[in-house]
């Protein structure tokens, strides 16, 4: 079991995460100033901002594609207190196809650089391939985000050399096809093998254990039901040896249920998925409203822990 996870503050070379804490305000350059108090029982859920450097991604494609936007949203989400700023160069919708390596690097590595130098949270990289990562860890990244749970040989041995957390998440199939017909005999314990079996690799790869989040990946290779069934379930995951991070953000499951079409209607059917994921001991949220969530989540942070 990870020892005393729910009241540990993570920290590696480059980085830190307070999970006693809270979501945090920026209260000036180099000072991360919690303020929720600190708990004493109980974890808290963190925001994780999402940052695409893209001109087609399914919610903020093309708003960020200019470094110098990008940078100044970037600063804005760590502002409004976004704990982890998330930075891809490829649409993972269902659907995309990839995109070049060099391509990505292109888009992320001027966003990252100029980025780490101005804020104080981790900065993680939304990415599959290794070539992408390392040149983003070179940049000042900190923490590999992967939707395909270090598929890419070389990427598992990468992060324990550098020390750093990673993000597992499962897909079934990939971007271009996994909307079509997925199917499961039992989606949750599936996915939460899959994930486990992961885990296990990256332990034995040399990633300790407390910088190993899993994700379900809603919407990758899942229909409605399926999405529902692992958010219903998150607590199973919960319940395993690793901290959980989980991307509803303005998904078009939400927008299944709720009726609306465009994404950014999505922001309180987003709400409702973050506070059962804070309140079931999710650890970080990945989503497009930061200053929306950080409230969601200081509320349901506050309802949860006992100080
Ligand atoms: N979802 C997206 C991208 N990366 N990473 C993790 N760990 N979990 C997720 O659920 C997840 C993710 C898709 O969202 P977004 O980045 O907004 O869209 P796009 O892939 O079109 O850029």
């Amino acid at each position: 079991m990870v020892k005393d996870r729910d009241r540990s503050v993570l920290k590696w070379p480059r980085g830190r995460l307070d999970f006693s804490a809270g979501p945090v305000r920026k209260a000036g350059r180099n000072e991360v100033k919690p303020d929720v108090q600190a708990a004493s029982n109980g974890a808290s859920c963190l925001i994780m901002g999402v940052l695409n450097v893209t001109p087609d991604s399914f919610s903020d494609g093309g708003q960020f594609f200019d470094v110098g936007r990008a940078v100044e949203h970037g600063l804005q989400m760590a502002a409004d207190g976004a704990a982890i700023i998330d930075v891809g160069g490829e649409s993972t919708r269902p659907g995309a196809a990839p995109v070049l390596l060099e391509k990505q690097i292109e888009r992320i590595i001027p966003v990252i650089e100029r980025l780490a130098k101005k804020v104080d949270v981790p900065i993680s990289v939304d990415t599959y391939n290794f070539e992408v990562a390392k040149a983003a860890l070179n940049a000042g990244a900190a923490i590999i985000n992967d939707i395909t749970a270090l598929s890419d040989p070389g990427l598992a041995e990468l992060a324990a050399k550098k020390q750093i957390p990673v993000v597992l998440m499962h897909m079934q199939g990939t971007p271009r096809t996994m909307q079509v017909e997925p199917k499961y005999a039992d989606v949750v314990s599936e996915v939460r093998q899959f994930l486990l079996s992961r885990a296990k690799r990256a332990e034995d790869a040399g990633i300790p254990q407390d910088r190993i989040f899993i994700d379900p990946g809603i919407g990758f290779g899942k229909t409605l039901e399926h999405n529902l069934l692992l958010l219903r379930n998150i607590d199973s995951f919960v319940a395993t040896d690793y901290r959980v991070l989980v991307g509803t953000s303005r998904k078009s499951f939400i927008g299944q249920i709720t009726g609306k079409e465009k994404p950014a209607d999505r922001i309180f059917g987003t709400a409702a998925t973050v506070v059962l994921c804070a309140v079931a001991g999710v650890s970080i949220v990945r989503v497009h409203d930061v200053a929306q969530m950080v409230d969601v989540v200081k509320v349901a942070n506050k309802i949860k822990i006992q100080n």
